[in-house]
């Protein structure tokens, strides 16, 4: 049996990337079935990586680090690896919302919809991938240990951030609005699983958690504080409260006809949406 031996990060990232091209479930089949998500990116971080034990105290306590996470599957492991892949929205869907300036697009809602449950395929794809050559592991978002809180210090927060993820392998960092910017942009979903399968750690070329914001780094765009309908984003940052409350009461999925609509319009129309600005 190929136990992933040579190159396992090559083939990892080789399967990934043909699942999201070929899969039937990343198309949007009630609409044109067009994609949803173009190439993705996928990268890889130690879950000893120092920053996975500092996210209990930049997150809280109730953030698992990926020992934690393997602990709940398995005792048989010495290390264990996070893969990360960033999905990025289609072109076609992103101008779509980009028109928009109160309530996202059909194709906006749609690709939170389906995109989601794809993303969800995926993790489980990537699970059964890494079992069937007799490693463990566990994707946090399928875990029925995953929840969410409301902590004082970062307010809704939850037991894994896939962000916080992709941020550790080197795959983006994040914006004023909390969106992660990727090379690809911040206009995306992502994704991880946590594996006893040893990976070489992808680079991370960034010094500061909000390098690649022009916010942050220079005070000037914050386009996306004018680009939210709900008043959530201000120079002071994402009121995720206001950000919820805008998605749970204005935004009516069944208008669209799906079960969950978000908003997104901080992900569009904005120098970050599909490339690092
Ligand atoms: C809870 C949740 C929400 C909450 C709160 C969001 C939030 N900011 O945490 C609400 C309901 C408001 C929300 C809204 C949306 N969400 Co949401 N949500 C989540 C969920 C389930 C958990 C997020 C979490 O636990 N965050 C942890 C907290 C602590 O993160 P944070 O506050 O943003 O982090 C800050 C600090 O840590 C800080 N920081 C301070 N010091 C340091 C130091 C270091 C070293 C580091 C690394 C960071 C750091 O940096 C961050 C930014 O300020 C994730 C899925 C997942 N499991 O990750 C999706 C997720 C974050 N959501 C996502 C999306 C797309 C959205 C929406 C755009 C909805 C939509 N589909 O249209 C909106 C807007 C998001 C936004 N602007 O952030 C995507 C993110 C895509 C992206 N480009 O960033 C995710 C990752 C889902 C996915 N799998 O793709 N979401």
């Amino acid at each position: 049996m190929d136990k992933f031996d040579i190159n396992p990060e090559k083939k990892i990232i080789d399967k990934i990337k043909y699942y999201v091209r070929e899969s039937r479930d990343n198309r949007l089949f009630n609409l044109d079935n067009d994609i949803i998500f173009e190439e993705p990116l996928v990268g890889f971080a130690a879950g000893k990586d120092k920053l996975f034990a500092e996210y209990k105290n930049i997150i809280g306590d109730f953030h698992l680090t990926p020992a934690e996470w393997l602990g709940k599957i398995t005792q048989k492991f010495s290390e264990s690896s996070v893969i990360v892949w960033v999905l990025p929205i289609s072109e076609k869907t992103i101008n779509s919302n980009k028109a928009k300036n109160r309530y996202p697009s059909k194709r906006w809602a749609h690709t939170r919809n389906y995109g989601e449950k794809f993303n969800n395929s995926l993790r489980e794809y990537v699970v059964s991938l890494l079992e069937d050559k007799g490693y463990s592991a566990i994707a946090p978002m399928l875990s029925e240990d995953f929840s969410w809180e409301e902590s004082s210090e970062t307010g809704i927060a939850s037991s894994w951030s896939e962000r916080h993820a992709v941020y550790a392998a080197g795959l983006g960092t994040f914006g004023l609005c909390d969106g992660l910017i990727t090379p690809q942009g911040k206009a995306m979903r992502c994704g991880s699983v946590i594996t006893n399968l040893e990976l070489k750690s992808s680079a991370r070329e960034y010094e500061v958690h909000d390098q690649y914001c022009l916010f942050a780094q220079q005070g000037t765009c914050g386009r996306c504080i004018a680009r939210c309908p709900g008043g959530a984003i201000t120079e002071d940052g994402h009121n995720k409260r206001k950000c919820l409350e805008y998605q749970q009461r204005i935004i009516d999925p069944s208008r669209y006809g799906v079960e969950v609509a978000g908003c997104g319009l901080c992900q569009a129309g904005v120098p970050c949406e599909s490339q690092i600005p």
